[in-house]
């Protein structure tokens, strides 16, 4: 048996009911294998992936909090430690009632490679609870916060692992999180990214994931003889990434025509407002649905079925495994050409071999949606200066990596005779710098 059908049945057989996790180690590691294959003596010796598919260390704790009635309530908190080879554990948290082990450990698997795609010196890691903050007060979420870092607080550190935002995260949670860092440990760093512009956030930061996205996508399209202009666009959530792969999408004279939430979609024949969209999740942390009720010209539809909209363009920004074989061929049929994800494993497994093997355009989530993590190393490195950089000199940054990263995941592909295959070039280029880092430092 081949060194990686060895390892990815032990993942299985070790790490049962985690269909997340084995669904990202499989995907990485089949494209990995004429890498693997052509180094396999001495990636066996050194056990490399063994070591490379186990978390370095997962903490994982009690989260209790009072809600406004006075009960006590009780969630599981986690933070998935998963590789330090080339920087401190750096990866999200994310707060939803779906989280458990092993998604967290797909995401963590999954940031390691991405951060190594960034070109900067971030380790992978991940974290959260299935605490829902929907619907909760404020009061609520900071009780559940301060909880939640008096625990963490021991375990992390701006040279240590340094968490950010994800799903259910944003800048309310960041702040009430910081704080409690801040009380725990008498400690004022960069300890968290995405922080508010008052108290050591970047410029910048708040847009970066969904800006990010839009400049890969523009760089790919440009490679491949097409232009983002005056393409229709279809983008599934309408949280943080999804609201400014939107707007960055509009500045470069594209046309969004529909968005979501796990509710349902929203289309608006006439491209969506995004100063609408803004106010009512933003602001009111309201529903999709609102949109429709503002908006003449747009049609809200209960459910699943955004991919059935035609389009020209594909941005699944919302959660894992919401694009499918289906969905991915009924954007085919209606002649959409090319997907970027802005979300964490949002096509399966078929939709994406769906996607390479009928000649689309797919740019993979690790490298698609690094500029996030990316934007956060940025606000590290301010923090470590002490210094705070212009909206337009992180940006230029910015811009800067994500050509880089579409360079690397381009070049490795087409050095291995897989041109044009991203998926491919994204894992191998993230791969060979943490396997090189991870050779030089010994047996950890
Ligand atoms: P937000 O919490 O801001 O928004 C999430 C959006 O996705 C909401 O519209 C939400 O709808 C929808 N959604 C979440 N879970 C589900 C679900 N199970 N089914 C259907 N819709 C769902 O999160 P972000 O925008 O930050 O994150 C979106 C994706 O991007 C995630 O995969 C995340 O891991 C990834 N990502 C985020 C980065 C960041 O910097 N924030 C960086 C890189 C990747 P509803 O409100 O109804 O729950
Ligand atoms: O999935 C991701 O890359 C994020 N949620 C952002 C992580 C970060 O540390 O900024």
């Amino acid at each position: 048996m081949s060194y990686v059908d060895e390892v990815y049945d032990r993942v299985v057989k070790q790490n049962p009911g985690e269909g997340e996790f084995h669904q990202a180690v499989k995907e990485v590691l089949d494209s990995l294998r004429i890498v693997i294959d052509a180094n396999e003596a001495k990636y066996r010796k050194a056990a490399l992936l063994e070591r490379l598919v186990e978390p370095e260390r997962i903490i994982s704790f009690r989260v209790p909090w009072v809600d406004d009635n006075g009960q006590v309530r009780v969630n599981k908190g986690f933070r998935v430690q998963f590789n330090s080879a080339i920087g401190p554990y750096k990866g999200g948290l994310r707060l939803h009632p779906s989280v458990n082990q092993g998604i967290l450990k797909f995401l963590g698997f999954e940031q390691t490679f991405k951060n190594s795609l960034t070109g900067l010196p971030i380790g992978g890691g991940k974290g959260g609870s299935d605490f829902d903050p929907k619907g909760k007060s404020d009061r609520e979420v900071m009780a559940f916060c301060q909880s939640f870092m008096t625990e963490l607080s021991k375990y992390i550190g701006a040279d240590q692992d340094v968490p950010a935002g994800d799903i259910g995260v944003g800048a309310r949670e960041i702040g009430y999180l910081y704080g409690q860092y801040k009380r725990m440990t008498g400690l004022y760093e960069g300890v968290l990214t995405g922080k508010g512009l008052t108290y050591g956030g970047s410029l910048v930061r708040t847009q970066a994931t969904g800006y990010g996205l839009i400049y890969i996508l523009d760089e790919m399209l440009r490679h491949n003889g097409r232009e983002l202009e005056g393409k229709s666009v279809v983008i599934s959530g309408s949280g943080n990434v999804a609201i400014y792969a939107s707007e960055k999408a509009i500045q470069l004279g594209a046309k969004v025509v529909a968005l979501s939430d796990s509710t349902g979609y929203i289309y608006d024949k006439n491209g969506i407002r995004l100063e609408i969209v803004k106010e009512i999740k933003e602001v009111r942390r309201g529903r999709i649905k609102e949109y429709a009720d503002e908006v003449p010209s747009a049609v809200y539809t209960e459910g699943k079925g955004i991919w059935n909209i035609p389009c020209d363009i594909a941005l699944p920004c919302a959660t894992q495994n919401e694009l499918n074989l289906e969905d991915a061929k009924a954007l085919k049929a209606n002649g959409c050409f090319a997907v970027a994800e802005g979300a964490n494993m949002p096509s399966t497994r078929e939709a994406t071999d769906f996607f390479l093997e009928n000649g689309m355009m797919f740019m993979p989530g690790k490298a698609a949606n690094a500029g996030g993590v990316a934007t956060s190393a940025l606000e590290m490195s301010q923090n470590s200066l002490r210094l705070s950089w212009t909206f337009e000199e992180v940006d230029k940054k910015l811009h800067d990596i994500m050509v880089g990263i579409y360079e690397k995941s381009a070049k490795a592909a087409k050095r291995y005779g897989v041109k044009g295959n991203y998926v491919a070039g994204a894992n191998i280029a993230g791969f060979e710098k943490v396997v090189e880092a991870m050779m030089a430092q010994g047996i950890v």
